[in-house]
């Protein structure tokens, strides 16, 4: 059976994924960073005792930053496959720390590819680079596809720009089996809690039960192309089994804004939304409660949407989450994937908007227990 090397193992995409390769059979190897506290919450249930034999999931510690780690790592593992997925992957952090942004997310993927050119692995082991949306930045066509120029706006997808050329580099230079999927925006409940959507699913929920009164945001006008996680990192394998090497657009053809997202999460709880004002002074309010839906969804821990009142202000703009430069619309074409490979999405937004309202609606409840009972509970607001 084939063996795989994720980097970024802890990650949303590194968890989906794992998951994903071990049940086609595979022996999955993880890179994850040393952390003083376990990082390792999304791959728990996947976990193997290392004194088992025949373990098929392995965990290594190991850094992008850090080349003579990756080799050695490449060297013991053998990989018949590899998934660059390590990141620092949020693109307003990454105005704040660009440089160490270049050195794991742009040279980060230089040093897999010279560990695979040096131990002489270039016809055993295919990689694939996590490319993103992000390249297109100021949109340069409407939609983007594999062939629309880059105009990356961060110090994030400036760095992963380098990332995806060297990728094309390499296969042209040495003949690697190296391809750069361009994924759009991809989310699901193990969304790290300060991307939009997770922090609005996650707002939402606790803005229901009554354990946070509103959500502070950026930009409602932002337009992203979003898709499941799932549906995404099926593709990374499909990506790597592909005859030839080539770089592929995965998205899901729709765009919707941010405010509207905010809108349909809040519908999944009942709550219908009005928004007045604009600039950084626009406002949410609850314009109506479906207390069928709310009762349904809370009877077991609270009643009658005691926490929600019609004209309750729920959302209010903080600058501070505005970018330098900001990517204002993203819509991807997926054509080439689903005509040359045959892939196709599960889920569609709405689906996507549920599961992972669903998500945290639970663990909302379980925080709302611990509090009861006399437990603090973390209100982090970023
Ligand atoms: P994520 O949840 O932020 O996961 C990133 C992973 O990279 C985590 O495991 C993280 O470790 C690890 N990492 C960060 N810095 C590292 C370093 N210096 N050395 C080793 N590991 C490091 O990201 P994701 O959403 O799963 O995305 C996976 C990849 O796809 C990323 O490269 C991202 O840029 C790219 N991408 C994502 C999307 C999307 O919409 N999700 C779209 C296009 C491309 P810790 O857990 O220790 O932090
Ligand atoms: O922002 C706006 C924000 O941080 C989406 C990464 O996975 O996808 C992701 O990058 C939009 C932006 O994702 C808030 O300004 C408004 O326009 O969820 P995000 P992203 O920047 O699109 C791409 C494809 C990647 O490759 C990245 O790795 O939402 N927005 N208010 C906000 N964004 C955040 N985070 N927080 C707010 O309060």
């Amino acid at each position: 059976m084939k063996v795989a090397l994720i980097t970024g193992v802890t990650g949303q995409d590194g968890a989906y994924l794992s998951e994903f390769l071990l049940k086609k059979g595979y022996t999955v190897h993880g890179l994850k960073r040393r952390s003083s506290l376990f990082n390792t919450d999304r791959i728990d249930h996947l976990y193997q005792d290392p004194h088992v034999d025949n373990q098929k999931f392995i965990l290594h510690y190991g850094d992008m930053t850090d080349s003579t780690n990756l080799t050695r790592l490449v060297k013991e593992i053998q990989p018949d496959e590899i998934y660059n997925l390590a990141a620092m992957s949020h693109v307003r952090v990454s105005f704040e720390m660009p440089e160490y942004v270049a050195d794991t997310d742009g040279v980060g993927t230089l040093r897999l590819l010279e560990a695979i050119r040096l131990l002489g692995l270039e016809n055993k082991t295919r990689i694939y680079q996590a490319s993103t949306s992000e390249l297109y930045g100021k949109v340069q066509e409407v939609p983007q596809t594999e062939t629309t120029p880059f105009y990356p706006r961060s110090p994030y997808a400036v760095a992963k720009m380098y990332a995806y050329w060297i990728t094309v580099n390499y296969r042209e230079a040495y003949g690697m089996y190296a391809c750069n999927g361009i994924l759009f925006n991809h989310e699901s409940p193990l969304r790290g809690e300060t991307f939009v959507t997770r922090k609005i699913t996650r707002a939402t929920a606790k803005i229901a039960l009554g354990l946070q009164e509103k959500i502070y945001l950026g930009n409602l006008d932002a337009k992203r192309d979003w898709g499941h996680a799932k549906d995404y990192v099926r593709m990374m394998w499909m990506i790597l089994q592909a005859e030839q090497p080539e770089d592929w657009v995965i998205a899901s053809g729709k765009t919707t804004t941010v405010r509207d997202f905010v809108s349909m999460a809040f519908a999944e709880v009942g709550v219908e939304l009005e928004f007045k004002g604009s600039g950084i002074d626009e406002k949410g309010y609850i314009k109506s409660i479906n207390t069928k839906i709310y009762d349904n969804l809370f009877s077991s821990t609270v009643q009658k949407s005691q926490f929600l009142a019609v004209g309750q202000e729920v959302l209010s703009i903080d600058p501070k989450y505005f970018r330098p430069t900001e990517v204002d619309l993203l819509i991807g074409d997926a054509s080439k994937a689903k005509e040359k490979l045959g892939w196709e999405c599960d889920y569609d937004l709405q689906d996507l908007v549920k599961d992972m309202m669903q998500s945290d609606v639970k663990l909302m409840q379980k925080t709302q227990l611990l509090k009861d009972n006399g437990y603090e509970t973390l209100n982090y607001f970023e």
